[in-house]
């Protein structure tokens, strides 16, 4: 009698802990490419002007990280698997608020944000219909930002 009454006192908990998670994320132990990718820890990219990188699950947010090394609008092109409707977004390292924004509706896209030199900036990018793709990569360019010297 009594186990019962525990177990399920354990199932609301757990219950009541996934639903409190925000609605797009993905605890990251389940994320299996990205082990540690979440906004605390993901590498920055400065000095590195391409992203390659994976939507899957659909539910899967991905954060990356840079310094801007300039002031100024600048062009951030965004590529996801042929038809996936992925979303990018630029924002201030402790905003919610997207300084700039694109969904690419299964195509490319391009956005741009104006940034500030010496200033902490992540970028984000999520699925806009849940869907995902396991084999091809989305890719990210800032070739102006970060150009190859
Ligand atoms: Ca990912």
């Amino acid at each position: 009698m009594l186990k019962k009454w525990m177990k399920a006192t354990v199932l609301t908990a757990a219950l009541s802990l996934a639903l409190a998670a925000p609605a797009f994320a993905l605890p990251k132990n389940l994320d299996v490419y990205e082990p540690g990718n979440d906004l605390e820890t993901t590498a920055p990219f400065n000095n590195q002007n391409v992203i390659l990188s994976w939507i899957q699950p659909g539910g899967d947010l991905d954060y990356w990280r840079f310094v801007s090394p300039k002031t100024g609008l600048q062009e951030f092109d965004f590529f996801p698997p042929n038809g996936k409707n992925y979303a990018i977004g630029v924002y201030e390292i402790n905003s919610g608020n997207p300084i700039a924004y694109s969904q690419s509706y299964g195509n490319y896209t391009s956005i741009f944000a104006n940034l500030q030199v010496g200033k902490t900036y992540k970028i984000l990018v999520f699925s806009a219909d849940g869907s995902s793709d396991e084999n091809t990569q989305y890719i990210i360019a800032s070739p102006y930002l970060f150009p190859i010297s």
